[in-house]
């Protein structure tokens, strides 16, 4: 929802018809990325803070520090705050916006993946280890080699492979790359091109680098074609997220500045990803950022609002809500609001 229609908003109304509570409440958190790890729910988020820069749409008013992980034994019980998990000056190539995580767990550790701008402003996407689920976690000294961009989510397939999907336009820089290579004089394409594609690459054994050249990840139309520029409503634009449900792989996102999360459904890790369709309508707030996870049988959606913080776009909160796989694949519609 854009900034500027937050302001007739009654929130305690709104609050009260919310679909969700925040998962917590004594800090600002957002992006959520969710896993069931031995039993339990582990949630890493952004963790939003204030730092007093205005909204621009280079992003760079969410001016994040570090990351707290949230624990919790059930979707219905409390959520727990496990403290600083890393912080920026602990990550040697890091200088600012540790923006939207995500982790995985293999062979006994877990590895925590982030974005952030490099010394010399762009973005790349580094990896963290730790024994425990919760870290503290360690940096490696450099960001993964050949990353870039925003929006790491890192989807274990039932082979024991790993893919990492990333990308984000605006402030995530997307715009700037073709086949994986820089140029400040790249821009979006037309509104009559085809939008750029989000990246997926197999990770290696070790999860701390890629096993191949990143690629684009094809967001296909119901005839086939590719999306264009101009189709903000289903086009990506950032907060890739990739689960497995029934034998087929749910690619979804957000649409950014129409403040969607779609979904697109494709037989294998690479896509092409056919649209199917919305998963979850705008929230207060202009980000809209997702991840899906099973729980004990069911299906949730973790997401984030600005509810909380009456509609300050940079503050935002974790909440979850279950979501619906129906027979003929598609996922109900959830609006985060009721009427
Ligand atoms: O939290 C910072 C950025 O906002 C994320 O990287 C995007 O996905 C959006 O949620």
């Amino acid at each position: 929802m854009p900034e500027e229609s937050i302001e007739h908003i009654d929130f305690e109304e709104l609050n009260k018809k919310a679909i969700s509570k925040p998962l917590v409440q004594h800090m600002y958190t957002a992006d959520p990325s969710a896993h069931v790890f031995d039993g339990k729910i582990y949630i890493y988020p952004s963790h939003d803070i204030d730092a007093g820069i205005p909204f621009n749409d280079n992003g760079d008013h969410f001016a994040m520090e570090d990351y707290h992980v949230i624990s919790m034994d059930s979707v219905n019980s409390e959520a727990k705050d496990n403290g600083v998990a890393l912080h920026v000056r602990d990550v040697p190539w890091a200088d600012r916006q540790m923006w939207a995580p995500d982790a995985a767990h293999k062979d006994g550790k877990y590895y925590l993946f982030f974005p952030a701008r490099n010394k010399k402003g762009l973005f790349q996407i580094g990896v963290a280890i730790s024994d425990s689920p919760t870290g503290p976690f360690k940096a490696e000294p450099k960001a993964i080699e050949g990353s870039y961009s925003i929006d790491p989510a890192v989807f274990e397939d039932e082979d024991g492979s790993y893919y990492m999907y990333f990308g984000g336009i605006w402030g995530g820089q997307l715009q700037k790359y073709r086949n994986n290579i820089y140029d400040e004089a790249n821009e979006l394409p037309l509104s009559n091109q085809e939008a750029l594609l989000p990246i997926v690459a197999k990770m290696t054994d070790d999860l701390l680098g890629f096993a191949e050249e990143p690629k684009g990840i094809e967001i296909i139309d119901e005839n086939g074609d590719l999306l264009l520029e101009g189709d903000n409503d289903r086009r990506f634009f950032e907060a890739s997220w990739l689960h497995k449900y029934n034998g087929k792989y749910y690619f979804s996102y957000s649409t950014g500045d129409t403040h969607f999360i779609c979904y697109a459904i494709g037989d294998n890790p690479y896509g092409p990803f056919t649209y199917t369709g919305k998963i979850l309508e705008p929230v207060v707030g202009w980000t809209s950022h997702h991840s899906i996870c099973e729980v004990a049988g069911k299906w949730y959606l973790f997401y984030h609002d600005s509810s909380l913080s009456k509609g300050i776009t940079h503050l935002r909160s974790v909440k979850l809500a279950e979501i619906t796989h129906n027979s003929d694949d598609t996922i109900t519609t959830l609006k985060p609001y009721l009427d």
